[in-house]
């Protein structure tokens, strides 16, 4: 039944994007359409984003969460650098951030790549192959703080 007077919060806000180095682009459009589905509300910011684009977006869109995706075999590198620049945003600080994909040249699931990302402020690293239950479940956990109301 519609309801009137009555404000409703729509899930997340959530940018999704990729790092500077990297042009490809339907890794960006799965994520856009799987978190759609789930109900969040989605700024795609595209491929090639230069970190001060992608920073000052994310201040501007105060996000609840932030997805970086890399799949050109740089994302490690790119990912630290911009986990560095995010984090030092007084307001980004605390911004659930992740990251996920193809992250380096030698396949997915290096453990001690996952430790440097995490350590170096992400909330989660979600390389191929189970990322994507694992990512769903992370989602699901998150509370909305910023959404719009319907
Ligand atoms: C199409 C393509 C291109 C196109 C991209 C066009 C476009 N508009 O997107 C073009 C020709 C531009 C290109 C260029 C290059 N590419 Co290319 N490309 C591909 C290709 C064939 C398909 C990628 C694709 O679209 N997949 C479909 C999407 C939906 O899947 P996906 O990207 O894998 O994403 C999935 C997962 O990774 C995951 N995921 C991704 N991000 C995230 C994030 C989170 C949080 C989560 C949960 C999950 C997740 O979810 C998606 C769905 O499962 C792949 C090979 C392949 N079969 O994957 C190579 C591939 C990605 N490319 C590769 C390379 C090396 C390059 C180049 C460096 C080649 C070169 N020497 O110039 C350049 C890089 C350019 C750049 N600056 O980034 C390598 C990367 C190697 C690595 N990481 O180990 C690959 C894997 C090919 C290979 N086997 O060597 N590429």
């Amino acid at each position: 039944m519609e309801q009137h007077g009555k404000a409703q919060r729509a899930g997340l806000t959530v940018v999704v994007t990729t790092m500077a180095s990297d042009s490809h682009t339907w890794n960006l459009v799965f994520l856009q359409l799987l978190l759609e589905e789930l109900g969040h509300r989605v700024t795609n910011l595209g491929a090639c984003v230069p970190d001060g684009l992608l920073v000052a977006e994310c201040r501007r869109t105060a996000p609840d969460l932030i997805v970086l995706s890399s799949v050109n075999g740089h994302g490690f590198q790119d990912g630290l650098r911009v986990i560095a620049a995010l984090r030092a945003c007084p307001e980004l600080a605390g911004t659930p951030t992740v990251i996920g994909g193809k992250l380096g040249i030698a396949g997915s699931g290096d453990p001690a790549r996952r430790c440097a990302l995490l350590a170096a402020g992400f909330d989660g690293v979600f390389e191929e192959g189970v990322s994507v239950p694992e990512f769903r479940s992370f989602v699901g956990s998150l509370p909305a703080t910023s959404g719009a109301l319907l």
